[in-house]
């Protein structure tokens, strides 16, 4: 875990709710609000937050969206903001849709912290704590580029606009595919974070590039419906995927070729070191504006060795 930035005083003065009243208990209660209900890398993120909130005698509830939508997201921001919690982690769906429900949460003096995902405000929370998604992309263009001996077409498959963590992944991986001169970039796609609609834009994207050497897709979902789409067209392994993130479903694709390679990160220490930048917030301590956590690339070969990234379904 990289600490990227230099500690800063969190903002909270005393008789805020995040801190209780001027000499009165903290207020213990935590609530994370995922970006979407019943997906590994949230599963994974809530089982890191709640074993440190109970280590610090802290409660944390969960509250997420039925779909990885801003229009879900924002009325349960509202309903957490009416119980007063101390804090208030958020994975937000929207880099801009979501900045006006989350300042309404600062501006009632609850601290928020933002896991994963951010808004495009830097001045909403205490503190950011996230992959380096655009180093991720990174490791995603030199990983295919490598799997296709570093030539031929590839393509990037992004979930949805304005979601903070894909898009930077997607500019790493433009960004340093270019330097390989005899690779074509084919341009992103969104599939609207739906596994079906990555299945079927690879299906189309083959019949029109038939030379199709690589796919890089940016999360879970994508990578999912990307090995999908290959194994429809019986171009699996043949075509190299390069998926991000380690659900069960994609470590599995791994061990049996339906993906080529993952770039898996750690949602456990996003959760954890989530709760400790909000205890420190509302117990007037420092809070770090900014930590990085780690990512890996994985392949088949050493799979077993970085078993320890591989998501949970449940804690
Ligand atoms: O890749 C993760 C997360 O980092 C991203 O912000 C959204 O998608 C995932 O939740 C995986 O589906």
């Amino acid at each position: 875990v990289a600490v990227v930035a230099a500690l800063a005083l969190a903002a909270c003065g005393g008789g805020t709710i995040g801190e209780g009243p001027e000499g009165g208990q903290p207020n213990k209660n935590l609530v994370l609000i995922p970006g979407v209900k019943g997906e590994p890398f949230y599963i994974s993120m809530e089982c890191g937050a709640k074993k440190e909130a109970a280590k610090l005698g802290y409660q944390l509830t969960v509250q997420a969206p039925d779909r990885f939508e801003a229009s879900q997201q924002t009325p349960i921001v509202t309903g957490v903001l009416a119980t007063r919690p101390g804090a208030v982690l958020i994975a937000p769906t929207d880099d801009r849709a979501m900045i006006n429900p989350m300042r309404q949460v600062k501006d009632a003096g609850i601290h928020v912290v933002e896991v994963d995902t951010t808004v495009t405000d830097p001045s909403i929370s205490v503190s950011k704590i996230s992959s380096d998604n655009e180093v991720g992309g990174r490791k995603a263009a030199e990983t295919l580029a490598k799997l296709i001996g570093e030539r031929g077409s590839v393509l990037v498959l992004n979930t949805k606009a304005g979601t903070s963590t894909t898009d930077a992944r997607a500019r790493g991986f433009e960004e340093a595919i270019k330097r390989y001169p005899n690779i074509t970039y084919l341009g992103q796609e969104y599939t609207d974070n739906e596994p079906a609609r990555a299945a079927q834009i690879v299906s189309g994207k083959l019949s029109a590039h038939p030379d199709l050497a690589g796919v890089f897709a940016t999360n879970l979902n994508t990578g999912e419906g990307a090995a999908t789409g290959l194994r429809n067209a019986g171009r699996t392994g043949e075509v190299k995927l390069v998926g991000f993130d380690a659900s069960p479903k994609q470590v599995e694709e791994l061990r049996t070729g339906g993906v080529d390679a993952l770039i898996a990160q750690d949602p456990a220490v996003i959760g954890q070191q989530g709760v400790q930048q909000a205890v420190a917030a509302i117990e007037g301590r420092p809070a770090v504006p900014q930590i990085q956590t780690d990512l890996v690339a994985i392949t088949k070969e050493d799979m077993e060795k970085q078993s320890r990234y591989f998501y949970r379904t449940e804690c």
